[in-house]
Parts: structure tokens; sequence; C-alpha cells
């Protein structure tokens, strides 16, 4: 296969990216050590070898096990520092993060520990990276309402680097107008929002993504293909969306990457966009999935540049970063 340096060199943007997705086995291994945490694993080998996954569900098990060595502020700097490192690699110029954290505040870990860890991290990253960022807080649907309306209090207090909230964790029986409310006092609160739909879930948690929760952009929703009608109303209003392709391939959402759908609603006038999702667990990070595309559905450079410019039309970033960008 050919090397595609070309898409290294493409200058990118990130708009899907769990941080605590981007763990990768050696830092887990080291965070293990440095904090006394028992690992189910006795190698980085046997980690990676542990990540074949047949739907969301089995990656989510392993996923949220990880995250157990995350403790200290420290360790989240490390984690995001790591990860812009990478973006820095692979010529990311700017990123809109996701991080869960009730998946920290549940084991006893404070919301500031996580917070200040991920933003001093993302500081230095505008700073000696020259990478821009925005971050988003997300809400695991697989937890009550109640418990999502205890997080948005807790982020009360860091509007200021938090631009907007999302939706993650199990989809299937967990539509999104289940936090119709939360989402609601989010934007009062001036937050914007975004949410996971579409991806295991039927196209139906697209319209309801969109009608009750009024997101800006759709994460995933590679099932609105099913609906027609959601189709055109996607192109017709740019509804951007968060395409992964890799996580989709590693989750089983398309069998094989020749299947998947990104090319066909790109060329249907949807802005749709390239994003790593779970870098870490899913076998690579923004130039590894355009690989993917050039590889499995011959990705020309025109329709890699437009890809771009959907994801710079779809940030958050503000109009003058996104007219450097374009
Ligand atoms: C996720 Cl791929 C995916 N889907 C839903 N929730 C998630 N959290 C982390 N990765
Ligand atoms: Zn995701």
């Amino acid at each position: 296969k050919a090397s595609h340096e070309w898409l290294n060199q493409l200058p990118k943007v990130e708009l899907h990216l769990h941080l605590e997705g981007s763990l990768e086995p050696e830092l887990m291994f080291a965070l293990a050590q440095r904090n006394n945490v028992e690992l189910p694993f006795k190698s980085v080998e046997e980690v990676r070898a542990a990540y074949e996954f047949s739907n969301l569900q089995d990656f989510l098990d392993i996923y949220y096990q990880g995250a157990n060595v995350l403790i200290h502020e420290q360790d989240f700097y490390d984690l995001t520092w790591a990860y812009l490192t990478k973006c820095k690699e692979q010529n990311v110029m700017h990123v809109e993060p996701f991080f869960d954290p009730q998946t920290h505040t549940d084991r006893g870990v404070a919301f500031r520990t996580v917070l200040n860890g991920i933003i001093r991290a993302l500081k230095d990253g505008q700073e000696k990276l020259g990478i821009s960022s925005e971050l988003i807080m997300c809400f695991l649907r697989h937890l009550s309402e109640e418990e999502a309306f205890e997080t948005l209090e807790m982020a009360e207090a860091y509007l200021d680097v938090i631009i907007g909230v999302g939706l993650d964790s199990s989809e299937q029986g967990h539509p999104p107008e289940k936090f119709s409310r939360v989402f609601a006092k989010a934007r009062e609160l001036g937050l914007k929002t975004v949410a996971h739909a579409g991806e295991e879930g039927p196209a139906e948690y697209v319209w309801t993504a969109i009608n009750d929760l009024k997101v800006s952009r759709v994460d995933h929703g590679v099932r609105s293909i099913d609906d027609a009608k959601l189709m055109s109303h996607l192109a017709e209003t740019r509804m951007p969306l968060t395409v992964c392709p890799l996580s989709n391939t590693k989750l089983c959402v398309f069998d094989d990457m020749s299947e998947h759908n990104i090319l066909t609603m790109l060329e249907d006038g949807v802005c749709v966009t390239v994003n790593s999702d779970d870098p870490a667990y899913f076998g690579g990070y923004m130039t590894e999935n355009f690989v993917a595309l050039a590889d499995a559905l011959n990705l020309t450079e025109t329709q890699a540049v437009s890809l771009v410019k959907n994801s710079i039309e779809a940030s958050f970033a503000n109009e003058q970063r996104k007219a450097e960008m374009l």
C-alpha cells in the first residue's frame, strides 16, 4: 500500500476525539505503576491483543476499565499532552476534544482535578505547539438524567473553558430525548450542544438529536443513510456529521472500510468530516483515518480537502481562527 504522506502533510482539524480514548497502552502501564493501580493485563502486547471488539458495548467495557489509571491532575495533563503532540506530528491545527467527567467523578476523582489537568495541557498546546482548541464535556447516556444535571452543575464554575456539551456511551435504549431537559439547561447557560447519534442507534435518534437537543453537530450519524428524508435535511441545513472511519470498522458498524458511506454522503452534499474517536483503541489518529479512506475508497485530493473544509465550517473556532485555517 502507498504511504500517502500527503495525508499526513495536509493541515487537519479534529472534532470527535475522546481524550480517555487517546490513552495508549504504554501510558496506561506507566500511570498504573505511578499510581499503584492493578491492571488485568501483564504487558502492553496483552492490552493490544484485547482490543478486538464486536460492538460498541464490548469496547466501552474496556475503555472504562482503562480510565481507572487516571487519578491525579498530572495524569490528565499527560494524557492530553500526549494527544496534542500526536496532533502536531500529523499537522492537526485545531481540536475540539471530549472528556467524560462521570467516568472519573464516579470513582472519587474530583471534577476540578480532571478539568485542571486537561485545560493546562490545552493551554500549553496553544502556546508551545500552536494548536488551538475548544473543550466539550460529555454526559454518559447510560446514566440518569439526574446524574447529568449534577455534572452540569459542576461545570458551571468552568463555563469560560467549556464550549459545549455532548452525549456519549451506550446508544441503543438511551435515546437523545432522555436528556432534553439537561441540554435545554446547557443551552441556557450559553453552551453549544452535540450528541452521538446514529452510530449503532437508528436514524430516528439523529432526528431527535437535532429536534430535541438542538445540536450544532451530530457525532457519527452514519446510519442517517437509512432515511432519505433525513439525508436531504442534513444536506440542506449543512448539519455536520463527525464521522470516524476506523472506529466504525473496529466496532463493526461497517464490516469493511470499502462499505463505508462517508464519501457517498460527501458527494450528496452532507457536511461530513473525518475524525479519530478513540485512536488508542481503534488503530489510528487523524492521518491513519484519512489513509484508510484512501486505501479502501480511493479518496482523492479534492475530496480530502473538502473534508477538511467541512471540519473548519463545522468547528466552534471563532471566525478569525476559521479564516486563518481556510
Ligand atoms: C465512544 Cl465510539 C463511542 N461511541 C459512544 N461513546 C463513546 N465514548 C467513547 N467512545
Ligand atoms: Zn465518539
